[in-house]
């Protein structure tokens, strides 16, 4: 069966001027024409665009999507895990933080982690737990004060974990992470450390507020497999485009990835090299471990 662009783009939900600057950028797709000249799109270029949407959807640049939707090296989308529903954990976390109260929330930490290894912990527990703290805060529930306390239990946690993992392989492929100048949200990145440590990968870890420059020159002394760059707040997205830039003019080898949560507010103008991770923890490292492990 044929479809026009107005006919594909009522079966994709994607509009017909994006369907054409996706075939005019990246060849997706490309469908035959009609005696005069008109596209006719077939199930296959349907399933080529659906295929990108999805990458795209999954925190892909549209470069990097069109690469892997045209020679089919799919990201595994159906990997991500879903967000539970449940928010019974993330109240815990805002319980503790209103109430000061280290001793149950370590406890039920430790529990969750005991049971389900730390990965599940990160995107099922403690980050629903400081997103749910993040909006108390803003909306001026929860005072500055509680916020710093749990944010201090999470990451002294997150660190204990990662000093019980062994040291690595020294052969081991090793990776930067950091987080861009500016940014000081660094949970995010102490967690992917941890999970890229039991993995077995060597992680120099740079933390937050990593001037350009200083990256840079630890990526040359270093020679690392990968530089990570995460980035939570909008803020940063200037400074996290300084940084790959930075890296990509120097032309150090290492592959560049970026994640966080800033990325949900890149504009398309402003786009920046490197490889986005998928919207989770967990299945950001698994994309990292897949690549370099
Ligand atoms: C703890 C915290 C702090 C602590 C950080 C302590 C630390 N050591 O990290 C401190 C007190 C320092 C802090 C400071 C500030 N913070 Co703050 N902070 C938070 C809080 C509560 C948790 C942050 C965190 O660790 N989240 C866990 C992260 C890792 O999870 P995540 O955001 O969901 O992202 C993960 C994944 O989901 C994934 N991801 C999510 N979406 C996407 C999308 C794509 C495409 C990809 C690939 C990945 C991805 O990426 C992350 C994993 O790598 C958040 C609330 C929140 N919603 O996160 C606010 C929050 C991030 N902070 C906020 C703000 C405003 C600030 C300040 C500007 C406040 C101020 N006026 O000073 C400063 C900025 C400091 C700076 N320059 O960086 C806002 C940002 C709002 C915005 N949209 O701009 C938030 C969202 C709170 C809010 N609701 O208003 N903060």
């Amino acid at each position: 069966m044929n479809y026009t662009v107005l006919a594909a783009s009522k079966a994709t939900g994607i509009n017909s001027s994006r369907l054409r600057t996706w075939e005019r950028r990246y060849g997706i797709p490309r469908p035959n024409r009609s005696n005069t000249g008109r596209r006719l799109y077939d199930e296959d270029d349907l399933l080529l665009i659906r295929r990108m949407m999805a990458l795209v959807n999954a925190g892909l640049p549209a470069s990097e999507a069109a690469k892997s939707a045209l020679s089919s090296i799919e990201v595994e989308i159906d990997e991500i895990p879903e967000q539970k529903e449940d928010d019974s954990y993330a109240k815990i976390i805002v319980t503790a933080a209103i109430n000061y109260d280290e001793s149950t929330v370590v406890d039920e930490i430790r529990a969750y982690r005991q049971k389900f290894g730390w990965a599940r912990t990160f995107d099922e527990f403690l980050m629903p737990g400081l997103k749910m703290i993040g909006s108390r805060w803003s909306s001026g529930e929860l005072k500055l004060g509680s916020e710093h306390f749990i944010s201090a239990i999470i990451r002294r946690e997150i660190l204990l974990g990662v000093a019980e993992v062994h040291s690595p392989d020294p052969e081991a492929n090793s990776v930067i992470i950091a987080c861009p100048q500016e940014e000081q949200h660094d949970l995010g990145s102490t967690a992917l450390w941890l999970l890229l440590k039991q993995a077995g990968l060597r992680v120099i870890y740079l933390g937050a507020d990593v001037p350009t420059i200083d990256l840079i020159e630890s990526t040359k002394q270093l020679m690392p497999s990968a530089v990570i760059l995460i980035a939570t707040a909008p803020n940063s997205l200037p400074t996290l485009g300084l940084a790959t830039r930075g890296l990509l003019a120097e032309r150090i080898k290492a592959k560049i990835f970026v994640g966080g949560a800033a990325l949900s507010y890149e504009n398309d103008n402003e786009s920046f090299p490197g490889v986005r991770l998928p919207p989770t923890i967990e299945s950001a490292a698994d994309v990292l471990i897949k690549n370099l492990g």
